[in-house]
């Protein structure tokens, strides 16, 4: 069983972005960082500060006071390895910022992500537009380690800091109405050179949704920080989501927009192509992609000589919290 009782643990006791890298991982960084370091130094807000040559973002100063105070507990964690920090903010998906893996790393430094605020819409008996820091201030901040497996099969494990989805959810008061809840990513083209490109495939602003009993299950997080400190932009701050059970593509980022709905809303990818990418998007080993296997995945970092293949998991391992949701579904029509 996964879920125990959070306890508090001092401010000391947040792991900095060093702290998750060991010597090695640490030299070759350093190595390769010189080119990345000059391009992040040309910077917006928030500025990042650097952590043994690597960019931490500390964002506004609410959060980083937040984040000093105290984040709660491991519960909901896995103590699998996580993965090195700079893997972390240099592997990427965020479409908006590029398609290559490194591109959100590249384009993403200038964006502007304070002050920032949420629209809430739909069923709800509070709607509103509410700023990010009336939304997070009010909560304790807690630490997840979790699984992150992309539908492309690759994975990794990531330390993200936030608050769960049901805590934000329910203060809004949805009505009986809403059954499913939907989220949006800022659309800005002047910002995002992927919102531009002509070559896009995808719908802008990204958007994903989940049913309301999914939205409210304990496993789903609201993230505003990862190793500590704020997320970094191509990561999707200063607002993501996190959502183990589910394909990478589900996990929102850059959030504008939270809507509850009656029926259900139409997503990016099932959009773009619905053969290909459901609306669930549970981890499923036994559910092929039409092009590649589901059954086993590429745990980053791995290189040629050590591709570190694993066996993918039922909900990504997360069936014994999870799969209850679905116990009424055909997984292999509702993928
Ligand atoms: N707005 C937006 N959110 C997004 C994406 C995107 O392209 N745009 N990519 C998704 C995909 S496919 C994955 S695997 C994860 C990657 O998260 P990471 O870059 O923090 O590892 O973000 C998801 N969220
Ligand atoms: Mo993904």
């Amino acid at each position: 069983m996964l879920i125990k009782k959070p306890t508090l643990i001092r401010p000391s006791e947040i792991t900095p972005p060093s702290a998750y890298l060991n010597r090695r991982q640490f030299m070759q960084g350093l190595a390769g960082t010189a080119a990345f370091a000059a391009s992040a130094s040309a910077l917006a807000l928030p500025a990042p500060q650097f952590d043994k040559g690597l960019p931490v973002y500390a964002g506004p100063d609410w959060l980083q006071q937040q984040l000093r105070a105290g984040v709660s507990n491991k519960a909901l964690s896995t103590d699998e390895k996580v993965a090195p920090y700079q893997h972390a903010i240099r592997h990427n998906n965020f479409y908006e910022f590029g398609t290559g893996k490194g591109d959100p790393a590249k384009n993403a430094q200038d964006f502007i992500t304070d002050p920032w605020s949420v629209e809430i819409s739909g069923e709800v008996n509070r709607p509103g537009t509410i700023g990010l820091e009336d939304l997070i201030k009010p909560h304790q901040l807690e630490e997840r380690i979790v699984r992150l497996r992309c539908v492309e099969a690759w994975s990794m494990v990531l330390p993200f800091v936030g608050v769960s989805l049901a805590t934000l959810l329910k203060q809004f008061e949805p009505t009986s109405k809403a059954k499913y809840v939907e989220f949006t990513t800022l659309n800005d083209p002047k910002q995002m050179p992927g919102q531009r490109s002509v070559f896009s495939s995808l719908d802008w602003p990204y958007v994903e949704a989940l049913r309301m009993d999914e939205a409210m299950h304990p496993l789903a997080f609201m993230a505003v920080g990862m190793y500590g400190n704020a997320l970094p932009p191509q990561n999707g701050a200063p607002l993501r989501l996190v959502l183990p059970w589910k394909y990478g593509f589900k996990w929102v980022k850059s959030i504008v927009g939270i809507r509850f709905t009656e029926t259900m809303p139409a997503t990016t990818w099932n959009k773009m192509a619905a053969q290909e990418y459901g609306f669930f998007a549970n981890v499923n080993p036994a559910v092929s992609h039409p092009r590649w296997s589901q059954a086993t995945e590429r745990r980053l970092p791995s290189s040629l000589f050590r591709p570190n293949i694993i066996d993918t998991q039922p909900f990504n391992g997360y069936g014994d919290e999870v799969a209850h949701l679905y116990s009424d579904l055909d997984l292999k029509k509702w993928f």
